[in-house]
């Protein structure tokens, strides 16, 4: 959830360096020196690659930009059918070389000692960035609008994803990748029937395609606002079902039971209070998972990116809090 980012001045440090945060994401060497700062920093359990979801609408020819104070922005957007027709069939081992690079760097300095996390977007997050041309300040209206006004459109684009998303999770694990985690980070924002039909179905088929090649690789689906969903969201093979903070914990476990693991749950606005507030949440989230002696692992995670406000020394005190609780857990 963002552990390398803006709230660590070493970061920002490096990302000036590398000038553009693009360039950041293309440097195999820059992108391994982020990974590896929050675990020197706090000696967390797992690193996860340092790049972006919208690599592939990059590498698809949309042409990224990251404006200070404005978020992602495409110099293209996806208007019609007949443009995603012209998208191309990108080959990420081709196109996107630079990410299998920087998790073969990562993998060579973390040396073994701890898992390496690999990701992508979910093909409808990616569709959403790509239809409203970067960010959005209406929930992405018009992304939405093609689910009633041209969903076979919608369906062509998030079809072409898919393969792609594929064989972009592959690459990464080649390249040394432990876990892939999947960032369906709008799926919460389509109503029940359309998310099953727009999102889960492709994610289902990615996590299913991986399995087909990689049986034994942990996947994880992260739906931020998928909380009424968890069993459909368990029941795509997944091995783990990655929370927010708005579910309720002992229901999902009622839920789904033993098919999955779950990650994540804490609030991220939770590490810009204090310490005894910091201590106090991350027992109550450690508590709610080990309801009724359920024990098929939990995964601490924030339930969604880290706010750029946070002073790392809250971190420090979240991994301090986690070891204390979580130990008394096992
Ligand atoms: O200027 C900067 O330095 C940019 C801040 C930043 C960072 C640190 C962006 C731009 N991306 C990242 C890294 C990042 N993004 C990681 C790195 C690994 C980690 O440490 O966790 C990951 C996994 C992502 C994934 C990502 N990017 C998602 C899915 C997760 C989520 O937060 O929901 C999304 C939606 C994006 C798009 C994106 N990239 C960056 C920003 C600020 C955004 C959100 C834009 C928006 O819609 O408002």
């Amino acid at each position: 959830m963002r552990q390398a980012g803006r709230y660590l001045p070493e970061y920002n440090a490096t990302r000036k360096k590398a000038g553009s945060f693009m360039d950041l994401c293309r440097s195999s060497q820059y992108a391994c020196e982020v990974t590896m700062q929050p675990i020197d920093r706090f000696g967390l359990d797992a690193a996860i690659l340092f790049s972006d979801i919208l690599t592939i609408p990059d590498a698809m020819g949309l042409e990224l930009n990251f404006v200070e104070g404005h978020g992602p922005k495409f110099s293209k957007q996806i208007k019609d059918e007949k443009e995603i027709i012209n998208l191309p069939d990108i080959d990420p081992t081709l196109e996107l070389k630079y990410v299998e690079e920087a998790v073969s760097t990562i993998k060579k300095e973390l040396n073994g000692s701890i898992p390496l996390i690999g990701f992508s977007g979910s093909p409808w997050t990616l569709a959403c960035y790509m239809i409203s041309g970067g960010s959005s300040k209406d929930d992405f209206l018009t992304a939405r609008s093609w689910l009633y006004k041209k969903p076979k459109t919608l369906e062509s684009l998030l079809k072409k994803l898919t393969t792609i998303i594929v064989d972009y999770c592959s690459m990464q694990h080649r390249a040394g990748a432990d876990i892939i985690m999947l960032f369906d980070t709008w799926g919460g924002l389509l109503g029940e029937n359309q998310f099953k039909k727009f999102s889960l179905k492709y994610m289902e088929k990615i996590v299913k395609d991986l399995h087909k090649e990689y049986p034994k690789l942990p996947v994880i689906l992260f739906t931020k606002g998928g909380g009424n969903w968890v069993s459909e969201i368990a029941k795509t093979g997944c091995n783990v079902v990655g929370l927010d903070w708005t579910v309720d914990v002992t229901s999902v476990i009622k839920k789904i039971g033993k098919l999955c693991s779950l990650q994540g749950n804490l609030d991220p606005s939770v590490l810009l209070g204090d310490k005894v507030h910091i201590e106090k949440e991350i027992k109550s989230v450690i508590d709610k998972f080990t309801y009724n002696n359920f024990n098929t692992g939990h995964i601490f995670n924030l339930g969604h990116g880290i706010s750029q406000f946070t002073p790392p020394e809250n971190v420090e005190c979240l991994v301090e809090a986690v070891k204390k609780y979580s130990s008394r857990a096992i």
